[in-house]
């Protein structure tokens, strides 16, 4: 008898036990969001997500995770007013950077709440990006502030919109090296910042060329100008052989220049590059050359660098 009352008793107590335990962290992010609001007029909580690539003003359930559908948040500030921004994270470590408004980057660790204020001065469309490659969504991470003065609404993108670009198939095996590399090119993100059809003109903040560099012009720049030139290392490339290391002979003068250009290339998609600062004072530019040695093979990079040659061609054939 007292030992079934006992049980009862435990049962009773584990059973309010969990759902305090369920309703604790909802209480408790309303509190969090209470207090932090005391001293700024608008709030928004951004959540980052590596499996969707976006910043999401939404919450979170368990379960959603993978299956929401996530699209980058779209905050909205009015000029004038204390902005309060609650960064989350629901998985990995992420950095948080909106040069233009000064904020960041800030360091978002799953489990912590970093908080930003700031008062935006100018109505506009303010980039975020997130700064710490997080995932092979990570290029995607990025959106906009939309700074209002009233009520009327800012119009515009902001930004070239990244979709979702690692969930792009892979070419059927047997593709060609140029196919890959194009796979390769789209999958990876590179597009994200060199344009849909390597055309750069990716706004970059204070960087010195105010836009990411154009891929249609790597050609030239490994002194690479006649079609008939790019075919002939396109063909070394088909065959897998590594361009700077090649010992024959090529009908192309001054090859060694060509090689000694490749293998600069090669190196400055291998270790990344840092994107030059205009003004020198100023924020870090957003968009760097990410270093890919860890992600791509040698191989890959050859594809990449085989696709990049024919973007120059087409170049020719439209004009
Ligand atoms: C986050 C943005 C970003 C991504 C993603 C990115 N790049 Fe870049 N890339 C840059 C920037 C910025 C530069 C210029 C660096 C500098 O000023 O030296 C650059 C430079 C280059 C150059 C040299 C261009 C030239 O002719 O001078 C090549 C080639 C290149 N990237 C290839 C790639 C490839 C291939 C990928 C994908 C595997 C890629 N990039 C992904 C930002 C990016
Ligand atoms: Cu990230």
């Amino acid at each position: 008898m007292q030992n079934r009352r006992l049980e009862t008793l435990a049962i009773a107590l584990t059973v309010t036990g969990a759902a305090a335990a369920l309703l604790w962290p909802v209480l408790e992010e309303a509190r969090a969001v209470e207090r932090a609001a005391a001293g700024a007029s608008q709030v928004v909580t951004l959540t980052a997500l590596s499996a969707a690539g976006a910043w999401t003003d939404r919450e979170i359930r368990a379960g959603d995770y993978w299956t929401g559908g996530f699209e980058p948040a779209r905050p909205v500030f009015q000029v004038g007013e204390v902005a309060l921004v609650r960064l989350k994270s629901a998985d990995v470590h992420h950095s948080f950077y909106s040069p233009e408004l000064g904020i960041g980057p800030v360091d978002v660790k799953p489990g912590h709440v970093a908080e930003v204020t700031f008062t935006p001065r100018e109505p506009g469309l303010y980039p975020y990006y997130c700064t710490t490659v997080c995932g092979d969504p990570h290029f995607a991470m990025r959106g906009v502030i939309e700074v209002r003065d009233g009520d009327a609404p800012v119009v515009g993108s902001g930004l070239p919109s990244a979709g979702r670009y690692w969930l792009l198939p892979p070419p059927a095996a047997g593709a060609s090296v140029v196919e890959q590399g194009r796979w390769l090119f789209y999958s990876k993100g590179c597009a994200t910042c060199h344009g849909w059809e390597g055309q750069g003109g990716v706004p970059n903040f204070n960087y010195t060329d105010d836009t990411i560099p154009a891929l249609r012009k790597t050609a030239a720049n490994v002194f690479l100008r006649q079609p008939e030139h790019i075919e002939a290392v396109l063909g070394l490339l088909r065959q897998g052989v590594a361009v700077e290391n090649f010992e024959g002979e090529l009908p192309i003068p001054r090859f060694f220049m060509v090689k000694n250009q490749f293998r600069n290339v090669k190196k400055l998609i291998r270790e990344g590059g840092v994107a030059g600062k205009k003004d020198v004072h100023g924020p870090e530019p957003p968009l760097q050359m990410p270093a890919w040695s860890h992600h791509l093979s040698d191989q890959e990079i050859d594809s990449l660098l085989a696709f990049i040659l024919t973007l120059s061609l087409e170049d020719r054939s439209a004009g």
